[in-house]
């Protein structure tokens, strides 16, 4: 078989200071922090879509990067190709899993009977593949927003035909998850939304959505699936409203449908932003409703209103990220590079220095964000900030043990209270600075 990276070496770590394009300076997998790897840290996976399939198309023009691997797209071989390329570039970067929808592997047939043939023809292939290394499956997907079938959504769809055409994707789609061991199963709602009320049955297209997931953890779980599935919330794009707008309005309506036990989130950067929220509240959101699962580890360009899923570079980003993560534990799943290069970065070396980029960015974000756990001054300032709630009528507040009436009868007795504090937002974040820049 050949070596499609051949002019690129084992990506290593060297340390800050090395200027090697082809090493990691921050990520060095088997250093330990907060009692974990960093590679027990940050499961990172590589996006089949992005990485093996994206040859930059854009709605202005054509394809700036040759992914045809040596082969005719559209072609079982040109879907082994990218089998054997992706398992190439993984293992020379170290990086251990992998994240993909339905037609990211195969080409689609007119007859899904084809495609579901082909399916297991290339999930085989890629079992193979698996032996002896240490690559494993993070999550699958199924793709029901590209084919014109899904124009209208796939759980929401107005036809119950496409209905069913979702649920037929889904099941194959968890069968090769299962099949290739996958943690977990993500629905991101592509078309999953409404572009005008003047057409649309609000109330029924979300019972709907929320049925095609209940028949999936039901198929789910009866094939042995174990993992988590995982709404990945976005506000838009491509529908002008969509359902899954951030992470709390997907928790609301997992909470609604009964669907919350088996369902956690995976964010995604450019999303939240998307959704007018940073990375870290969503995560926050998440975590402190249980439901932290996955990360989709890209970024979005703040001049820009739309999802450019660059790759992550923003340090603070990541740093507080890694904050949020940390102190929730960590993930059920993983970090999938849902980020591609930039059209211009058309060439083989730029997709490693994409990824090596990507890596050493959340690598240097788990440095600080230990750092700052352990430095200590931002979680005592908060737990000094609300310090007022640990005796007295603060303490009955927290323990739920006062009344309206009891509260107020205290106010009057104070008069007037004092200010609350100052916030010390300077302070802190020059704290963010002292830790992020030394
Ligand atoms: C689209 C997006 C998807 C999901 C998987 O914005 O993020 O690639 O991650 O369908
Ligand atoms: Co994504």
């Amino acid at each position: 078989m050949s070596e499609f990276f051949k002019d690129i070496p084992e990506i290593k770590f060297e340390g800050k200071d090395s200027t090697n394009p082809f090493a990691f300076k921050y990520y060095d997998a088997k250093r330990v922090i907060m009692g974990k790897t960093m590679e027990e840290h940050l499961p990172f996976a590589m996006a089949w879509w992005h990485n093996l399939c994206a040859a930059g198309v854009d709605m202005f023009g054509q394809a700036t990067a040759d992914k045809s691997f040596g082969q005719t797209p559209g072609t079982m071989e040109h879907a082994k190709a990218k089998v054997d390329a992706g398992f190439e570039f993984m293992k020379k970067l170290g990086i251990k899993y992998f994240c993909f929808h339905d037609v990211d592997l195969v080409p689609e047939a007119d007859d899904i009977n084809e495609t579901n043939r082909r399916l297991d023809e290339i999930s085989d292939y890629i079992l193979e593949k698996m032996k002896g290394t240490e690559i494993k499956c993070l999550w699958g997907t199924a793709n029901m927003f590209g084919n014109p079938r899904f124009m209208n959504g796939a759980g929401s769809t107005n036809s119950a035909d496409v209905f069913c055409f979702a649920a037929a994707q889904v099941k194959k789609a968890l069968d090769i998850t299962v099949k290739l061991g996958g943690r977990g199963y993500v629905f991101w709602g592509g078309r999953e939304g409404y572009e005008t009320l003047l057409n649309t049955d609000m109330k029924f297209e979300q019972e709907n959505i929320a049925n095609l997931m209940h028949m999936a953890v039901e198929y789910g779980r009866s094939i042995g699936f174990k993992g988590d599935f995982y709404i990945e919330p976005k506000p838009k794009e491509p529908m002008k409203h969509q359902y899954d707008f951030d992470a709390a309005t997907a928790i609301g309506f997992l909470r609604q449908y009964g669907l919350d036990k088996d369902f956690k989130m995976n964010i995604e950067a450019n999303h939240a932003t998307l959704a007018g929220h940073s990375f870290q509240h969503e995560l926050r959101v998440s975590a402190i409703n249980g439901m932290l699962g996955s990360v989709d580890a890209n970024q979005g360009d703040p001049l820009l209103g739309w999802d450019t899923d660059e790759f992550p570079c923003n340090v603070y980003d990541s740093t507080m990220a890694m904050y949020e993560i940390l102190k929730a534990g960590g993930l059920t799943g993983g970090f999938n590079f849902d980020s591609k290069n930039r059209r211009p970065s058309y060439t083989f070396e730029d997709m490693f220095h994409a990824f090596i980029l990507g890596m050493d960015t959340f690598a240097l974000g788990l440095i600080k964000a230990a750092e700052m756990i352990e430095d200590g001054r931002v979680d005592n300032f908060i737990k000094e900030r609300y310090s007022s709630y640990n005796d007295g009528i603060g303490k009955k507040i927290r323990e739920k043990s006062t009344s309206l009436t009891e509260c107020a009868d205290y106010a009057c007795k104070l008069k007037k209270p004092e200010l609350p504090g100052s916030g010390r937002q300077e302070y802190l974040e020059g704290v963010l600075n002292n830790i992020i820049l030394r």
